[in-house]
């Protein structure tokens, strides 16, 4: 909105800059965070001892979690739309696009919170499923019939390598939402486990959209030209803002849980944006652990229901290593690690081409 106000009304040519906009964006989604937070905390955590908490005693280290409100997700949900629709411009497609995904799995998420909270069981998986696809495939048509946008998908590291997927690409950008929304829900299990390799990539992603929406940065560096992605940067910012403010209460030891309400939409979104940022493989790199998680739960079961038997002590990885001994936050940290590392690996898919 203020870039119609300040910059095409009253003509203050600072605000037209993208990268100006994505600091304030940053910087707005932060501190209400910061402000908000301790009232939903308080708030949350009232109803969660009205409603008898809800305990996961599946390891010795998780039982004094069971008043630890869930649902922190929404605030980054609202945070990150107030944020936007002050800094972003209103006439790009893409941040419509992905406030639409942030919102619809975003609600999707609160609702199955909300019946967790009172019933202690949540959606069942096949409507959470379902209602996943129906968004998924709303914002990959959507995306699909979009004038400027098109169905040619791109290999990192080879400049020459890309294949246009025609109407396969739409059901290719429904399962890179869905999976990547389910991943980051999986990895939700520690304290600050989703929320670092979560704002790790979207800080990658929005380097990959500031330069893909840049004719010349995108021509002299072989990444697909996206018109508009510039300003899918501006929206990433507000996210980072957003989730640097929850990471302030869910750091060890947490005073507050995302919830499927942050774990759905953050995911989702992940995925919207490597698609958008025409790097769908990119983010396969960037999004590496939630990759590892999602295959160590794949591994097990599989393994599992053939043989009887667990290869992990438990999955996703991450209960492995608790079994194992080895401290919460140790764990949480050295994922962050990696995560830094891998987006520094994609990153430097910019050059070598
Ligand atoms: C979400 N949710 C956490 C919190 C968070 C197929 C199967 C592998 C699915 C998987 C599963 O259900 N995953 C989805 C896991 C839960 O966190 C809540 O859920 C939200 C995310 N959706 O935001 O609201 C608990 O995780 C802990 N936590 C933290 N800090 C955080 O910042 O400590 C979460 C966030 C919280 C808290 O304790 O209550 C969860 O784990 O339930 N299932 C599993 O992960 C189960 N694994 C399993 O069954 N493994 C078997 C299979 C694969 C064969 C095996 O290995 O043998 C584990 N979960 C449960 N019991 N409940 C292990 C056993």
């Amino acid at each position: 909105m203020l870039y119609h106000i300040l910059y095409q009304y009253f003509d203050i040519n600072l605000f037209k800059y993208i990268t100006l906009r994505g600091f304030l964006a940053l910087l707005t989604a932060f501190f209400i965070s910061l402000i908000i937070y301790p009232i939903l905390i308080k708030k949350l955590k009232a109803l969660q001892r009205l409603k008898g908490g809800y305990e996961r005693d599946f390891l010795d280290n998780h039982t004094g979690k069971k008043y630890t409100p869930s649902m922190g997700g929404m605030l980054i949900s609202i945070t990150v739309l107030f944020s936007t629709l002050l800094w972003c411009r209103f006439d790009n497609f893409f941040v419509w696009v992905l406030l639409f995904v942030l919102l619809s799995f975003g609600i999707l998420g609160f609702w199955d919170d909300w019946m967790k909270l009172n019933s202690k069981r949540g959606l069942s998986a096949k409507t959470k499923f379902s209602f996943q696809v129906l968004f998924a495939t709303a914002a990959s048509l959507a995306l699909y019939f979009y004038p400027k946008f098109n169905s040619v998908l791109y290999f990192p590291f080879f400049k020459e390598l890309y294949f246009d997927l025609g109407f396969f690409y739409v059901l290719f950008m429904i399962f890179i939402i869905v999976a990547t929304s389910n991943a980051v829900n999986l990895t939700d299990g520690l304290d600050g486990l989703a929320i670092g390799p979560a704002l790790i990539s979207v800080s990658a992603f929005s380097i990959f959209a500031y330069i893909a929406g840049n004719a010349v940065l995108s021509r002299y560096l072989f990444l697909p030209y996206v018109e508009g992605s510039g300003e899918v940067a501006v929206f990433l910012m507000a996210l980072l803002g957003a989730g640097l403010g929850f990471l302030w209460f869910n750091s060890f030891p947490a005073d507050i849980f995302m919830g499927d309400s942050g774990s759905l939409s953050i995911g989702a979104v992940l995925g919207t944006t490597a698609i958008i940022t025409k790097q769908e493989i990119v983010l396969a790199i960037v999004g590496g652990i939630f990759v590892v998680e999602t295959l160590s739960v794949i591994i097990q079961v599989t393994y599992f229901k053939l043989t009887g038997k667990r290869i992990f002590l438990m999955a996703p990885i991450h209960h492995h290593f608790e079994k194992m001994g080895i401290p919460e936050n140790k764990i949480v940290v050295r994922v962050w690690i990696i995560s830094i590392i891998l987006a520094i690996v994609a990153l430097s898919t910019l050059k070598i081409r």
